[in-house]
């Protein structure tokens, strides 16, 4: 399933989904798209080469990442880190780039996901 550019949430079956949220090309400004894949092993998509994300606060929160599921990312530069930002609780956050990367920020953030639900 496609968002697109702008907000976005997706909300999965209980079969297996590919969540894509964003496409490479978006003209907003920031995008943050809240991806449920609900029941099955669900892929998550935040590779760079398709999405926008981790560039101008684009990124996605992943809301029920789980055994099975999958992030799919490109094989570049990635920062992940253990995060509490952004009032979400627990989770673990992938940045784009360690070059870019600062602490406590959204610049690079990619994507997120809670670890402990809530
Ligand atoms: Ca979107
Ligand atoms: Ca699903």
């Amino acid at each position: 399933m496609f968002g697109g550019d702008g907000d976005d949430y997706l909300s999965g079956q209980d079969g297996p989904d590919i969540l894509i949220g964003s496409t490479f090309q978006t003209s907003s400004t920031t995008q943050v798209d809240f991806l449920n894949g609900g029941g099955g092993a669900d892929v998550f998509v935040l590779d760079r080469q398709v999405t926008s994300y981790g560039h101008n606060g684009h990124y996605a929160v992943i809301e029920d990442f789980e055994f099975g599921d999958l992030i799919d990312i490109d094989t570049s530069d990635y920062v992940i880190l253990p995060t509490s930002i952004l009032g979400l609780g627990t989770g673990v956050a992938i940045y784009g780039s360690s070059l870019f990367y600062q602490p406590g920020t959204t610049e690079s953030l990619v994507g997120l996901y809670k670890t402990c639900r809530q």
